[in-house]
């Protein structure tokens, strides 16, 4: 008998513990992901509107806004108005919520989790628009969810790619099997936030793996994988969206409540 279509397979497990990722290619169809891409751009949409009204701050010289339930960031240009990172930002459209439960998404990650009851950790919102998008440092994420979540290697994510991520608009980039030496040391004395960035003296960068990925592939990756990206320069643009899922029925990173997925 063959496996129901969206478990794990032996090789995506194997890759996961060796590597910290895998890749499933065209996992969601073309006219799903314009409608998805519909929909996250309303997200952008309701999030730069709250934006106005919400409470800004700055942090190491970049913008940030609460407003609308998220924590939405800008982009690092001075005096830009470029929406970079939206978290979370499900609930923004409900056609993300119902993304949340998608036995594509969840079945997965029951897998990685080996448990039924799951439920959603966190979801972000990264729009790298093209000439604007701004790199990501080196990090990993349990840093940034260790002190809320200790048990925090089981906290897995999956990243849709809704449109074509390559070299060249700045695609992720992973630290092969760099999971695998648990959470490395952050930059000393570089801002608030630099202990949150890996120290590129603490891992292999001639490790890494450009994850060049087609609209509606999925790449499910450790938190512990060390990753990062490079600006988008070209003309096209990079949006991607992450589910971080957990086992049981946990709080979720941001909100005071709880959301089980695959209802
Ligand atoms: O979208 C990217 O290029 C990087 C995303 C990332 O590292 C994150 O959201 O933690």
């Amino acid at each position: 008998m063959s496996d129901p279509p969206f478990c794990l397979s032996a090789l995506e497990r194997r890759a996961y513990a060796q590597d910290g990722f895998f890749i499933r290619s065209g996992v969601f169809a073309e006219d799903e992901i314009d409608d998805i891409r519909d929909a996250v751009e309303c997200c952008a949409a309701r999030a730069s509107a709250a934006a106005a009204g919400g409470r800004t701050y700055q942090i190491d010289g970049n913008v940030y806004c609460e407003a609308s339930g998220a924590t939405i960031q800008f982009e690092h240009a001075p005096g830009t108005n470029t929406v970079r990172v939206i978290e979370p930002f499900h609930h923004l459209d409900e056609r993300i919520d119902r993304l949340i439960d998608d036995p594509r998404l969840v079945d997965p990650m029951r897998g990685l989790l080996d448990e039924v009851e799951i439920s959603l950790f966190t979801d972000k919102l990264n729009l790298k628009r093209p000439g604007a998008g701004s790199r990501f440092r080196w990090h990993q994420d349990s840093p940034y969810w260790a002190h809320f979540f200790p048990d925090v290697e089981r906290l897995p994510n999956a990243m849709l790619s809704i449109d074509d991520a390559t070299e060249v608009n700045g695609c992720l980039r992973v630290i092969r099997g760099s999971h695998r030496r648990g959470m490395l040391l952050g930059l000393e004395g570089e801002g608030r936030l630099g202990s949150l960035f890996t120290d590129p003296t603490h891992f292999d960068a001639s490790l890494q793996v450009p994850v060049v990925m087609s609209a509606g592939n999925l790449l499910f990756f450790s938190p512990s994988v060390v990753h990062g990206s490079e600006p988008n320069d070209s003309t096209e643009q990079r949006r991607a969206l992450i589910f971080t899922y957990q086992p049981g029925a946990g709080r979720m990173f941001k909100v005071d409540a709880k959301r089980l997925a695959g209802r």
